[in-house]
């Protein structure tokens, strides 16, 4: 028989699945459900490797779980707004709709070459108006319900790219994606209150039992609760008074001065007349708005010259800075600095010549002497009036009782988790179905006029919202008042579109964004596996998003997600060339004497440790080159053999090239039997030779081993299972003693439980194998338990009670033979010391006792 051909059998096999629709499902109340999910795609043009691992793992749950019973829906689509398609109409002269779904179509055929098991009669693309229709209409059900809401808001500015970036998009202080170095810009924004459900989305944290819990760690940072109190101190001849947060009511006594941020309204009102301020205002700005950018420039002040009163002494001034380390957008936008006990505010009052107090010192020491170490840790209150003596947990406790009682504060909880920003200055997103109009103000685009489509006939050929110069696209007519009013011209974040698209699923042609009844029936994700990279924003958004439309009655279901697998990253060794230079993999080869050189030249390259995969480093292996000289079982197979799941996975050729021998070698066990294998349903002679019973017992292991491992995720232990098992099988030669039964029930099951890994060369040898019906629709194989028992047993061997050794005996074997067993054993013979023993007790399959 010839070499096994995968290129006609992968072929062959994908185009039976998809003719037979086995992976297009419906709501079936009769089955139990499960719905797993793979983070969908950029559609960037070419599948990468990360690709590749994420939709196998997700391709061998939905495929073992419709063995198993399961009304199955894994669905695929396409998260298809986004600025790269932007930058290519600017860069191509090519339109983003046209390379959007160019792209599509190109990463279609790859995926649907990976032979995974998606309903493709679901397949969505999120640029399409059937698409984001619904969300133009959820976005005004969450406006009328009080979740969305347009406010003047600074921003993070992305000068080169011309847009507003959300704070995770600048990483240390730079935009994501261009590098270039991030501004302040006050705007006009849409935003949605997912602060309103901070308190709920901490809480459930805890019900998420399935998520790893490194994610639930990073939400629960990400959302940043802080318990404290908000403070009020009266300003010097002024008739108002600075309200600021601190988590530290306790140290009020060693309050020094107090600071406001750049962007407070008292620090605006101030510089109207003062130059310098507004000058020191500006430059704070320069500085992105995120946290890590204020964490790492220099603290610097600028003192208004006010003074705010202490609230609990009256003749107590401390002066108001205006500091650039004081985010407007926690707690109230103003602090009190206690520098003894916050290193900030020591470096701060260092820096400025401001008193330093303590008021917290060590349980265990008298003196408390600051230096340029702040002391922010537990103790006793001391050096302040009605506090001293307390511990700081008391204290605060009585600070608040006191605050409260002479109406200068009150407890408080601060989160730091912000309101979400949706507004994007982009052509290619979903236009925000609002209108301006000069009387009427922010009127709803009316929801019979749904969808509000992007016009086709723009222009990339200047910088900024093509929306905003196309000619007539913006130009409407009030529908409140009739007069000439404009569109609002920018569209959403796209994470607004991944937000909801797992329900979109649930109904992806249906009228409405999804039915009610289809979504209560396929919601929650049952498993969803992605990239850790998603842990806050995406995952959140989600379960915010579920949550407002919740409220808007659209769904009772709370958790999008309840169970999530982050899969590592896929791996590579990196090359460089002598001048310092990346060379891709396909590059570099080995010489006569193993050494890497240049496939051009076959001068030396330096080998560098093994890295994600990046196109920077150019140590990518391209899938699709893989898949047309192995196929796509060679592929999955390596991914999910070499690592477990969460782990980081080394790519390498060895790896693939022994995934590649391991797939021919089954096809020639199967193919090329050295003997005529039984029928199918020969039935199980009455009795086995050894080899023959060894083989069954061994087969019902590996069904049940195989089982629990995909059941926890294991994909690395299953294959190596599959390995042992036919390592095991290829000893029978199948002529006697039931071997042969023995041999064409493991191969069957061996078939079935690679069926989920390398689903192609599986259906293949199911069929070899003589079955008509496909592997695809065969139930999973079911483990006897009555043959998962061993048939030895470990047995404790005491003298005189004292445990002298084990030893293997059969199961429920004689009491006399265990007794001899147990006397012929070295340890006990030297502990009976050659005297005959006075009693031996035998429990049976556990311990011998002799007595000497
Ligand atoms: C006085 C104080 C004394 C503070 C002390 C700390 C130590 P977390 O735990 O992260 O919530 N803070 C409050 N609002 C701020 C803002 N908008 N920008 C920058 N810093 C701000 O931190 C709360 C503490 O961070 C608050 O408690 C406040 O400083 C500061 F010995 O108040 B503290
Ligand atoms: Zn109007």
């Amino acid at each position: 028989m010839a070499r096994y051909n995968f290129k006609e059998t992968e072929a062959k096999w994908q185009q039976v699945w998809a003719e037979k629709r086995c992976f297009n499902v419906e709501v079936d109340e009769t089955k139990p459900k499960y719905y797993v999910l793979e983070m969908f795609p950029y559609p960037s043009g070419r599948i990468h490797m990360g690709h590749v691992r994420n939709y196998t793992l997700g391709d061998v749950v939905a495929r073992y779980k419709k063995a198993r019973g399961f009304n199955v829906l894994h669905p695929m689509g396409w998260d298809a707004f986004g600025l790269p398609a932007e930058n290519a109409a600017i860069e191509n002269k090519v339109h983003p709709a046209k390379w959007t779904y160019e792209n599509i179509a190109s990463m279609r055929t790859q995926l649907q070459g990976m032979g995974l098991s998606y309903d493709w009669e679901r397949e969505i693309a999120t640029c399409h108006p059937d698409y984001y229709r619904h969300e133009q209409r959820m976005f005004l059900d969450f406006h009328k319900a009080g979740l969305a809401y347009r406010k003047e808001s600074w921003v993070n500015w992305d000068p080169v790219e011309n847009t507003v970036l959300a704070n995770e998009q600048v990483i240390d202080g730079r935009g994501w994606r261009s590098g270039a170095l991030v501004e302040k810009k006050l705007l006009s924004q849409w935003f949605l209150k997912i602060t309103d459900y901070a308190e709920e989305l901490l809480q459930a944290i805890q019900t998420l039992e399935r998520w790893p819990d490194r994610v639930r760690l990073m939400q629960h940072n990400w959302i940043g609760r802080s318990e404290g109190a908000r403070v009020f101190f009266p300003i010097v001849g002024r008739d108002e008074k600075l309200e600021v947060f601190t988590t530290r009511h306790d140290t009020l006594f060693g309050a020094s001065f107090c600071a406001i941020s750049p962007n407070h309204p008292l620090a605006g009102a101030l510089a109207a007349n003062n130059a310098e301020l507004t000058a020191f205002i500006a430059e704070c700005n320069r500085i992105g708005t995120s946290e890590a950018a204020i964490e790492t420039a220099e603290k610097k002040g600028f003192d208004t010259g006010l003074k705010a009163i202490h609230p609990l002494d009256p003749s107590w001034q401390v002066p108001i800075y205006v500091a650039n380390f004081v985010l407007m957008e926690y707690g109230t936008g103003a602090i009190f600095g206690c520098p003894a006990h916050d290193q900030r505010d020591l470096d701060f009052a260092r820096k400025y010549g401001l008193p330093v107090i303590p008021v917290v010192k060590p349980t265990d020491t008298d003196a408390v002497a600051i230096g340029d170490t702040a002391f922010p840790g537990e103790g006793v209150l001391f050096n302040s009036r009605f506090l001293d003596g307390l511990p700081v947990e008391s204290a605060k406790t009585r600070m608040a009782e006191e605050l409260r009682r002479l109406d200068a504060g009150q407890p408080t909880i601060s989160y730091r988790l912000r309101d979400w920003g949706v507004s994007r200055q982009r052509y290619w997103g979903c236009p925000i179905p609002f209108i301006h109009c000069q009387d009427c103000g922010i009127v709803p685009v009316p929801e019979q006029d749904l969808p509000v489509e992007l016009p086709e006939d723009v222009t990339f050929d200047a910088p900024g919202n093509p929306l905003d110069r196309h000619p007539t696209w913006k130009h409407v007519s009030c529908p409140e008042c009739g007069k000439p009013a404009t569109r609002e011209t920018d569209t959403f974040d796209t994470f607004f579109e991944s937000s909801w698209y797992f329900a979109r699923f649930a109904d992806a042609r249906g009228a409405e964004a999804f039915d009610r009844n289809k979504a209560d029936y396929w919601l929650s994700v049952d498993q969803y596996i992605g990239g850790i990279e998603h842990a806050v924003l995406h995952l959140l958004y989600s379960r915010f998003f579920m949550r407002a439309l919740k409220k808007c009655g659209y769904t009772d279901v709370e958790e999008p997600f309840a169970g999530l697998l982050t899969q590592g990253m896929v791996c590579h060794e990196t090359y460089k060339d002598e001048n310092g230079k990346w060379l891709f993999p396909s590059q570099v080869a080995k010489d006569a004497d193993g050494r890497s050189v240049s496939v051009e030249d076959g001068r030396p390259v330096t080998v560098g440790r093994s890295e994600k995969m990046s196109k920077s480093r150019k140590n990518v292996v391209d899938p699709v080159h893989i898949i047309d000289s192995y196929g796509a079982d060679t592929a999955r197979l390596f991914m999910l053999s070499d690592s477990p799941p969460e782990r980081d996975l080394d790519w390498t050729d060895s790896g693939i090239d022994g995934a590649w021998r391991y797939l021919n070698r089954l096809h020639r066990l199967i193919g090329e039997p050295s003997f005529a294998l039984p029928a199918p349903d020969a039935p199980r002679p009455d009795t086995l030779g050894d080899k023959a019973a060894a083989a069954e017992k061994a087969l019902h292991k590996t069904i049940a081993g195989i089982s629990e491992d995909l059941d926890k995720f294991h994909f690395n232990k299953a294959v190596a299972r599959i390995r042992e098992f036919s390592n095991l099988l290829e000893t029978l030669d199948g002529k006697t003693d039931g071997e042969g039964w023995a041999l064409r029930r493991g191969l069957e099951t061996l078939v079935q439980l690679i069926g989920p890994m390398t689903p192609h060369l599986a259906e293949e040898l199911w069929a070899l194998l003589g079955h008509e019906t496909l592997l695809a629709e065969t139930a999973w194989p079911v483990a006897d338990p009555a043959l998962l028992v061993d048939d030895s047993v470990t047995v404790a061997i005491q003298v005189n009670g004292k445990l002298r050794g084990t030893i293997e005996l059969p199961r429920d074997c004689a009491k006399e033979d265990a007794e001899q067993a147990a006397l012929a054993l070295p340890a006990v013979i030297q502990q009976l010391d050659g005297k005959a023993p006075r009693k031996v007790i035998v429990v049976p399959n556990r311990i011998v006792n002799v007595v000497g």
